[in-house]
Parts: structure tokens; C-alpha cells; sequence
């Protein structure tokens, strides 16, 4: 599995689903990280800015409608555009078929020939597989090898160099198989020579399919690949292998389905089982670490939930200064609470609190650094202009601005506490709160 691309899309949807209010700027920071991602992980760029762009989108229009589970909804949208992305499902058919391995060299062929023909003896078909690489010294015995472990037919001619007259005798000799693999040989690159030997094979043994085998390490390489032996031999579909080591897995499976290549299986390992049909859902699943998308989103409800359960010990805490001053960042950040306000049917909260400039900020912020802990735990004592003269002093502000603090703390404070008193209020806080839309943390 590609860790490290599942690791940085888990850790990003965590850092998403952790915050307090999912706001602009918390869809923005997901969406971010989700391109670092995707791009780290050889998605083409193009591609990536594009269904980033989609999920944002989405992804705010949640947010203009306040909808009801934010997080959740997020999450799902993410996922189906990874899904998306990394293509679409296959389901192998269990009927008769011939079957044409290629690739270039090292690609993994050999070991594909015995894993799907073990796929398909473990599902009640008679396999054989044949070893038509003339090229690979020694190719003979590691397929014979691998066939005699995973007790499939074997045939190969040691020596021979046409290997379109060994895929001929093995035809003739495997006549009652339901389904007959061809291994052939790799190259370099794709040139004349290999297109040559492959079309020599195609028009003895007539294959159903034709697969070219990948390794995930060449990342977005694959989807060009995939073309080149599209357009030189004719692809049906592909297997992508080495999904396990590489981080570019995403990448290749991506540029891949972009280019029309339909991924059939991958290869997850060295092992003869490590190999299955691929699925793009389940491969989603399994980078992000979990079963499927409803294991998922369960985790994400739980953490909403914590969320609002913390947002309402919030609630049931008495205003300090320090609670205070953080409402008002977040109010400055969250935009139109008046509107949200109003929604609730609140007193109009003034202006000057909602909108405060960013330098008054800074000299609340100085004045409430200048108190004594238990002066910020309980506003209340500072009356005294001795005590409002020395937290002036401090915090290098006026007596007027400790004043002008203190006043704007004393509205809010009074408001909060005609909404713990009323009950309808209250439930109607905790609604927005779960909303995850902006609002003071009361
Ligand atoms: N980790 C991992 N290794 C694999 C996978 N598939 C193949 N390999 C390894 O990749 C190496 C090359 O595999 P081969 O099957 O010999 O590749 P090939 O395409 O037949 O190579 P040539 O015949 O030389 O062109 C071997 O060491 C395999 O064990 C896979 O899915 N995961
Ligand atoms: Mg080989």
C-alpha cells in the first residue's frame, strides 16, 4: 500500500475534522494540503488542481447552507473525488480466455502470469501459462518454478528463440484449458523490436487479452505508457504492480485511468496471493485505513461529536477575559455574526464589539496579558482606578482602552447570560454549534 500518500490525506482530514469551526479558511487549509499531496504523490498537476478545485467548491457550498454535519459531508466529497480520480472497478468475468502479458523489462510479468493464473485455478478454472520471453536468461525456469508452487500447468521450450512457435505447440497442448497465460519478453523501451515480437505472438495465438503489465514507481509515466502500447500493440486493460513499495501508486493509477487504460488488478507485494482485482473504492479505503467509506465517515461523526460536546462545556463556562478575547478573534474571523445573531432572535450585539480593529485587538490582548490570573478569571475585580491604572501601565495602553475592554465584556457577559437562562436559547446555540458554522464559543 502506499503509506505515506495515505498517512498525508488521513493527517490532513484529521487536522479538518479536529477544528473547532470548519470555515472558509478550514476548507482552503484541507484543500491545500490535499494538492501537496496528490501533486507529491505524481498526480499530474493539471489534474489535481481540478478536482481540488471541485472538492473546495463543494465543499463551501456545504458551508453557505450551513448544513447539518459539516464534517462528514466534507469528508465524503474528498473521498469520491479520490475515488474518482483513481478510476473505476473490475470485475473478472470466469469465462474461457487467452491471455497476453506485456511490459517493459522488470515490470513484473513473470510474477503476474502465476498470480493470475492463480487467481483464476483458486476460482475453479483450468490454467496454464506459458513462458514465450526467449529474451530473459533463465525466464523459463522462474516461471516454471513459480507455476510448479502454485501447482499451475506449465509450458516452455528451453533454447528456442521464435516465440510464436512455442506459444503455437502450447496452444495445441493446452487445448481443454479454460484460461492460458502468456509470458513474454520485456525491453528497454517500448521499440520496433518489441512491437515486432508481441504482433508475431498476437497473430498465432489470437489473444482475448492483451495486459500490459506496470510498476507503480513510474507514477504519471504510466498514463503515457499505457498509450504507447495502446497505440503500438493494442491494450485491453492493465495490471499495475509493485502497488505496495511506491509512494507514486496514486500517480500511476491516476494517469492511468486518465488515459483510458482500465486498470484490472494490482499487484500489493511479492507473494503469489498478494494480487486482486482492482477497485478504486477499496483502494481509497484501504490508503486511508479504513474498511470502506462508513467506517469512515463513523470516525468522523465521532470526532464531531466530541466537537460539540466541547463547544458545549464552552457553553456551560463561565465568560473570563481569556474566553473573551478568543470569541472575539473568532467572531473577527467567522464575518457577519450580527447575522447569526439576529437568526437567533438575540439583541442586536453592538457593532464596536463584533468589528474590532486588529491594533485594538493587539492592546486587549496586552491588557488581558496585564491582568493577575484570578483579574482574568474574574473581570469583575478590577474596578478600582488603582487596578485600572496599573493594567493600563502594563500593558503600555490607556486607562480609557481598560475601560473601553472592560465595558464591551460587561454587554457581552450580561447576553450570555440571558442565553443560559433561556432555554430555547440555549438549544438554539447548540443547533448552530453543530452546525460547525462560525459563532462565539459561549
Ligand atoms: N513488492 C512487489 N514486488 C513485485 C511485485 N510484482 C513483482 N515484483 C518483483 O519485481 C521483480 C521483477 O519481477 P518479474 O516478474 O521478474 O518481472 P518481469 O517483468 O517478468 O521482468 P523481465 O522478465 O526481466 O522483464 C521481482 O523481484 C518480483 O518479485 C509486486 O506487486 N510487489
Ligand atoms: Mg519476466
Amino acid at each position: 500500500m502506499d503509506l505515506d500518500l495515505g498517512k498525508r490525506i488521513r493527517n490532513a482530514i484529521a487536522a479538518f475534522t479536529g477544528k473547532a469551526y470548519i470555515d472558509e479558511g478550514a476548507v482552503k487549509e484541507l484543500v491545500k494540503e490535499l494538492q501537496r499531496t496528490l501533486i507529491s504523490a505524481d498526480v499530474d498537476v493539471h489534474l489535481v488542481l481540478k478536482v481540488t478545485k471541485e472538492i473546495e467548491k463543494q465543499a463551501l457550498e456545504l458551508e453557505a447552507h450551513k448544513d447539518l454535519a459539516i464534517r462528514e459531508r466534507v469528508v465524503k466529497i474528498v473521498y469520491d473525488k479520490l475515488v474518482e480520480i483513481l478510476g473505476e472497478n473490475y470485475e473478472p468475468k470466469l469465462d474461457n480466455r487467452k491471455i497476453l502479458l506485456l511490459g517493459l523489462y522488470g515490470t513484473g510479468k513473470t510474477t503476474t502470469a502465476a498470480k493470475l493464473g492463480k487467481y483464476y485455478k483458486t476460482r475453479g478454472m483450468r490454467v496454464a501459462v506459458v513462458c514465450a520471453d526467449t529474451d530473459r536468461p533463465a525466464a523459463y525456469e522462474q516461471l516454471e518454478q513459480l507455476c510448479n508452487q502454485a501447482g499451475l500447468a506449465f509450458y516452455g521450450e528451453k533454447g528456442e528463440k521464435g516465440s510464436e512457435k512455442i506459444v503455437e505447440h502450447a496452444l495445441a497442448k493446452f487445448g481443454d484449458y479454460n484460461i492460458i497465460i502468456v509470458d513474454s519478453s520485456g525491453r528497454n523501451a517500448l521499440d520496433e523490436g518489441l512491437i515486432d515480437e508481441l504482433k508475431r505472438i498476437s497473430a498465432v495465438m489470437q489473444p482475448d487479452e492483451k495486459l500490459l503489465v506496470l510498476s507503480a514507481d513510474i507514477g504519471q509515466v504510466a498514463g503515457k505508457q499505457a498509450q504507447a502500447f495502446n497505440e503500438g500493440v493494442g491494450v485491453d486493460g492493465i495490471i499495475v504492480t509493485k502497488a505496495d513499495g511506491s509512494a507514486k501508486a496514486g500517480g500511476a493509477l491516476s494517469a492511468a485511468h486518465t488515459a483510458n487504460a482500465k486498470v484490472m488488478f494490482i499487484g500489493t507485494g511479492e507473494h503469489i496471493n498478494d494480487f486482486r482485482p482492482y477497485d478504486s473504492k477499496k483502494y481509497v479505503a484501504r490508503l486511508l485505513g479504513f474498511p470502506d467509506l462508513e467506517a469512515l465517515i463513523s470516525k468522523v461523526k465521532e470526532v464531531e461529536s466530541e466537537m460539540t460536546a466541547d463547544s458545549m462545556k464552552v457553553v456551560e463556562e463561565k465568560l473570563t477575559m481569556k474566553t473573551f478575547l478568543e470569541q472575539l478573534r473568532a467572531a473577527k474571523k467567522m464575518g457577519p455574526l450580527k447575522e447569526v445573531f439576529s437568526m437567533m432572535g438575540a439583541p442586536d450585539v453592538p457593532d464596536e464589539i463584533i468589528s474590532q480593529g486588529e491594533d485594538k485587538m493587539k492592546r486587549f490582548e496586552a491588557i488581558i496579558n496585564s491582568m493577575t490570573p484570578e483579574e482574568r478569571e474574574n473581570p469583575e475585580l478590577v474596578k478600582s482606578a488603582e487596578r485600572i491604572g496599573r493594567i493600563a501601565k502594563g500593558s503600555g495602553t490607556s486607562v480609557a482602552d481598560v475601560k473601553e475592554l472592560l465595558r464591551q465584556f460587561d454587554i457581552v457577559s450580561k447576553m450570555m447570560h440571558g442565553f443560559k437562562k433561556d432555554r430555547g436559547m440555549r438549544r438554539k446555540i447548540e443547533h448552530m454549534l453543530r452546525r460547525g458554522g462560525g459563532l462565539f464559543k459561549f
